[in-house]
């Protein structure tokens, strides 16, 4: 087997894809993504690895000639990520089906922290420190979820101890922690009127297209206590009618809420939600949910709906996954589920970060109860848990005048209601590093202050 594969350049930065050994999977690959100067590192003594996970619940096809990295090279740090089974990245491809984010990529992402960690050697003895040909700090590693990848993460530490033990932690960007978030049951940014207007006038302009019926502190750790009353089935409606330009390969039908009592679905003109045009999904248009499509061609909608929905509706939709089935497919594919199952089973020294920008990728609702349960299970864990960046770190990073003078998150171990999260987002001035500068306050909080900020604590 030939371990190193296709290489090429972004910017500053040099990546390699490797084939790793063993695990469950006949080819599976790995890319390594460094600084090209060996000299630009976070720490004198060696380069920190972080184990990336990218979304990964819908394959992104953009990425089969080159990785996208998540660091930049001036934070000297070595990312590894995983090519999740079915995916091609960089010129490769790792065998078996997509499995949307299940079990399998949290195996793929396993075996990647192992390589990473320096426990597989690829063929003929090469390491991760033969790659970037400099000194490399690997006897723990970090993990960084974005999106998704959260969810893949806690897949990949739930069934093996040995793994996690090789890890200082993770940073979780922006993960939808239930499968009702990762459907957008709370209302999606894209499903806003005007991401540019403030609709309802409550000084957020991008939180407009969020499920009316979505209150603060509705959320619990394995539900948010949405009101599905209304459910109604639309045999005829496409989603992309609905939503020009999205799941155009997606089957027809959607489920929605019959708000405005009418026994049928109404639409926006040209697409949409918001029927009367005021600039806010409100309480008279009605909303539609969203399933999972699988690559398996699997309509999944969110256990919690879906039983609600077999209650309400008269016959069931033909191709649309019934209880059972949607309970099987979300089973692992949730942060609060899984997460319980890592934190049973390893000491409580992993640092934890949550992190999250002022204008969320995905879910309409700036109260983040997605953050705010994430950081709670783990902090009520007794786990060293931190919302978005340390201070220190973001001084030590950003120049002070592309910061705009934010100061940090809030210090370890402060306890966020729902309604504060918004005032300790990330600016949006940071926003194309915000995921790397998650992943390396998480460094910091484990390793040190960096050697680049003498003095720094
Ligand atoms: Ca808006
Ligand atoms: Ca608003
Ligand atoms: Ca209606
Ligand atoms: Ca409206």
């Amino acid at each position: 087997m030939v371990s190193l594969g296709p290489e090429g350049e972004i910017g500053e930065l040099r990546w390699r894809t490797v084939t790793i050994p063993g695990g469950l999977f006949d080819e599976l690959h790995a890319i390594v993504i460094y600084p090209a100067d060996p000299a630009v590192m976070a720490w004198n003594d060696g380069a920190p690895v972080i184990v990336v996970a990218p979304p990964n619940f819908t394959l992104d096809p953009t990425l089969s000639s080159a990785p996208k990295p998540v660091f930049d090279a001036r934070y000297g740090v070595i990312e590894v990520q995983p090519v999740y089974p079915g995916w091609t990245v960089g010129g490769v491809t790792t065998s078996g089906a997509l499995d949307d984010g299940g079990l399998n990529s949290g195996s793929a992402l396993s075996e990647t922290i192992r390589f990473a960690a320096g426990l597989v050697s690829l063929d003929r003895g090469t390491t991760l420190g033969h790659i970037v040909e400099r000194p490399i700090c690997n006897s723990r590693v970090g993990l960084l979820g974005v999106g998704t990848g959260g969810v893949t993460i806690m897949e990949a530490l739930a069934p093996v101890a040995a793994v996690g033990v090789n890890t200082v932690g993770f940073a979780l960007f922006e993960v939808p922690t239930l499968p009702q978030l990762i459907t957008g049951d709370v209302g999606t940014v894209w499903m806003d009127p005007d991401p540019s207007a403030d609709g309802d006038g409550n000084g957020i302009a991008w939180d407009d297209g969020r499920n009316i019926d979505w209150y603060e502190g509705d959320c619990d750790t394995i539900n948010c206590a949405l009101d599905y009353e209304d459910v109604a089935w639309d045999a005829a409606t496409h989603p992309s009618d609905v939503f020009p330009g999205r799941y155009e390969g997606a089957p027809p039908g959607v489920l929605y809420l019959d708000r405005s009592g009418s026994g049928a679905l109404e639409i926006a003109e040209g697409g949409g939600l918001d029927v009367d045009a005021d600039g806010v999904v409100d309480s008279r248009d009605d909303f539609v949910l969203l399933p999972h499509y699988a690559s398996d061609g699997g309509v999944y909608y969110n256990s919690h709906l879906t039983r609600f929905a077999e209650e309400e509706l008269a016959s069931w939709p033909a191709g649309v996954a019934t209880l059972a089935e949607s309970e099987a497919f979300w089973g692992t594919r949730t942060v609060m589920e899984e997460g319980r199952v890592v934190i049973a089973q390893y000491d409580p020294e992993f640092a934890v970060v949550v992190a999250f920008t002022e204008e969320d990728s995905l879910l309409a609702v700036a109260d983040r109860p997605q953050a705010v349960m994430a950081h709670d299970l783990f902090a009520e864990a007794g786990w060293s848990a931190r919302y978005n960046l340390r201070g220190a770190a973001l001084n030590c990073l950003v120049d002070p005048s592309t910061s705009g003078g934010w100061a940090g998150g809030p210090p370890r171990g402060t306890v966020l209601e729902e309604g504060d999260t918004q005032a300790w987002a990330i600016p949006e001035v940071l926003d194309a590093d915000a995921a790397a500068l998650a992943g390396l306050s998480l460094l910091w909080d484990a390793f040190g202050a960096f050697d680049r900020c003498p003095g720094a604590e």
